[in-house]
């Protein structure tokens, strides 16, 4: 196996490119596609400010990396969930990178500044972690990136992420979600732009990318995704891909290219309906938001 642009020997292979790579030219193959989505998606403009939500793992440690070395000026947002030593370590992780490479860490902890833990969120509502773990992401993420005046919030979501979750919207055909699954979501009042810039990139990739940069993440899965619906939908399309290379980013890009817009229409007349939450002024359809909700019932 040699790589596709120097001839040197390769140290990963790339199936759906049809490319190995030596590491150095690797590197150059992740920030190229990353450089391709930020621009096929007009995510970011030169000069606007992004909040990265840092989680420790691979996926959002590498894309911190990758925008800053793409000359983004990128600072990370850690959330602490109170999963016991998951986040712990996951915390350590998140400024280890942070202090070696001088950039900017915002931290909010749920159980710290908001009164709960998302295993505690989780007894309270009967319901699966994940859910109330999502919902407090969402919320937090956005309105930390409204405060601090960043111009977008960039995730780590990467191929295998997006494939799953659309197979999981395909296959209960929510009109909702499907209409809301885009790699940019763009700004509304309540609202900061939301970007996924490492859709064009698999897992696998990631957790290369992180090895040969030498950036250190939290490996162990999150102790709550156990029986989680999201990784039955990877392993099924790992199969497929097994089968037939290219076929995730078939899936997912053929989708954006021509079934996402049919479903738009469904995601922007909810983004209508809203109003301001009495607690927090987060954009909701009800009086008090899900988050606040959530946390009166779980702190
Ligand atoms: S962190 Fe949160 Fe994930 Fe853990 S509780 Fe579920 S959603 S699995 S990305
Ligand atoms: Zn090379
Ligand atoms: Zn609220």
């Amino acid at each position: 196996m040699k790589c596709r642009v120097c001839r040197a020997p390769a140290v990963i292979d790339v199936r759906r490119h049809n490319a190995a790579f030596c590491p150095d030219h690797f590197v150059v193959h992740c920030q190229e596609q990353v450089r391709r989505a930020v621009h096929e998606f007009r995510m970011l403009a030169p000069g606007e400010r992004v909040l990265v939500a840092v989680s420790g793992g691979k996926d959002s440690l590498a894309l911190w990396d990758l925008l800053v070395d793409l000359g983004y000026d990128a600072d990370g947002l850690y959330l602490g969930l109170g999963i016991d030593e998951y986040s712990d370590e996951s915390t350590d992780y998140a400024r280890a990178y942070a202090n070696r490479r001088g950039l900017k860490l915002h931290e909010v902890d749920l159980a710290d500044d908001f009164g709960f833990t998302i295993p505690a969120a989780a007894a309270a509502t009967h319901r699966s972690p994940c859910g109330s773990c999502g919902l407090s992401k969402r919320h937090l993420f956005n309105s930390m990136a409204l405060e601090h005046g960043y111009d977008a919030v960039a995730t780590g979501h990467n191929l295998d992420d997006e494939a799953a979750v659309l197979l999981g919207n395909v296959l209960r055909w929510d009109a909702g979600y499907l209409g809301r699954q885009h790699p940019v979501l763009p700004a509304a009042p309540g609202f900061a732009r939301k970007v996924k810039p490492l859709i064009r990139l698999g897992e696998r990739e990631m957790a290369a990318y992180c090895v040969i940069r030498g950036i250190a993440y939290q490996v162990e899965e999150c102790p709550m995704a156990v029986g989680n619906k999201h990784l039955g939908y990877k392993e099924t399309l790992n199969d497929l891909e097994a089968r037939s290379a290219g076929s995730k980013a078939a899936f997912l890009f053929g989708f954006l290219a021509r079934g996402h817009e049919r479903f738009a229409a469904d995601a922007l007349l909810e983004r209508e309906e809203l109003g301001g939450c009495l607690e927090c002024g987060a954009p909701t359809t009800a009086e008090i938001c899900a988050f606040c909700k959530l946390r009166a019932r779980a702190s």
